[in-house]
């Protein structure tokens, strides 16, 4: 089913320290996403960049937490973005740095109540990033957006997480880096974990199929989440925070594929890609790659099930 697909450019660098991430919407314009969403015979409106919110007054911010005041002005800015562009298509949020998410999946959060349905959350990524303000130990706050999304205490500054996720529709996928507090924290929420683990064991098919069925159950929408870094670095090396162990090429689009059969993906965020330390375009190039498998291209369109 041909979408409106609206791509939205969030050059945010302000949730880590390595600056670059905010050449990102250039490099997936320049690597041809628009192009590559056209040719699958989707509409395609490209509404530019978003310009972040004017920097909130946040009193006493902690100074272990990096640009606190920037990341609320971007979430501020990217929710109202999300929100509206969900009411007239399908938004690809072209990050940007993983701080994005607060805003994005926040906007979706809030679009999903208007309209009366639950929202769910497939976080594809090395990494849970599942701290609060108070337990992370970078205060990067790229490595904070699901447990803002899951309404955890501790987000004082930002507004409210309108209708926080319950646990059980949340799934993080690909996991292999968790920092202990966010493994306390784990414990306690009722989050479906596919950690590379169960990955190697079972498959992407399995335990993706069983998620997909519950948001299908619940008449769901689905906001994905994929970070460059759920691909392994010998694929995807513009990342800041390279993991080895991660997907291969194939896994990570199968995981598409399945996605896309799925019919159920409502949003989409592509984040973390560092353009200045790619190699000559291969990492851009390879999610937009991948960007295209998620809305519908295929490596053989098959007029049956099966293997005829
Ligand atoms: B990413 C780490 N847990 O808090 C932290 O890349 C890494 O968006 C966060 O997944 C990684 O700094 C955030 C060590
Ligand atoms: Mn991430
Ligand atoms: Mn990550
Ligand atoms: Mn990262």
């Amino acid at each position: 089913m041909p979408k409106t697909c609206i791509l939205i450019g969030a050059p945010i660098d302000s949730g880590q320290r390595r600056p670059g991430c905010l050449m990102g919407p250039a490099a997936y314009r320049v690597a041809g996403l628009g192009r590559a969403l056209t040719d699958l015979g989707h509409a395609v409106e490209d509404r530019g960049d978003v310009a972040p919110g004017p920097l909130p007054a946040v009193a006493a911010p902690d100074p272990r937490l990096h640009a606190l005041p920037e990341t609320i002005g971007w979430t501020i800015a990217l929710k109202e973005a999300v929100e509206d562009a969900l009411g007239r298509g399908f938004p690809i949020v072209m990050g940007g740095d993983h701080s994005l998410a607060l805003g994005t999946v926040a906007g979706a959060a809030a679009h999903a109540a208007a309209v009366g349905r639950p929202l769910f959350l497939l976080w594809l990524d090395a990494h849970s990033d599942f701290h609060t303000l108070q337990t992370t130990t970078s205060g990067n706050l790229h490595g904070v957006p699901v447990a803002y999304a899951a309404g955890r205490d501790g987000f004082d500054g930002f507004p409210p997480f309108p209708a926080p996720l319950p646990p059980e529709r949340i799934c993080l996928f690909g996991i292999r880096s968790v920092d202990p507090e966010e493994h306390a924290a784990l414990l306690l929420h009722d989050i479906s974990i596919i950690d590379m683990r169960v990955i190697d064991e079972f498959g992407i098919c399995a335990p993706m199929r069983e998620f997909l069925e519950k948001v299908r159950a619940a008449n769901g929408m689905l906001h994905v989440s994929l970070d460059v870094d759920f691909v392994d670095p010998a694929h995807a090396p513009a990342v800041g925070t390279t993991v080895p162990g991660g997907a291969t090429v194939r896994e990570a689009h199968l995981v598409m594929e399945l996605l896309h059969e799925s019919g159920l993906v409502t949003s989409l965020d592509l984040v973390e890609l560092n353009p200045f330390l790619d190699e000559r375009g291969r990492t851009a190039r390879l999610m937009v790659e991948l960007a295209a498998s998620i809305m519908g291209r295929k490596v053989f369109d098959r007029p049956t099930r099966g293997f005829g």
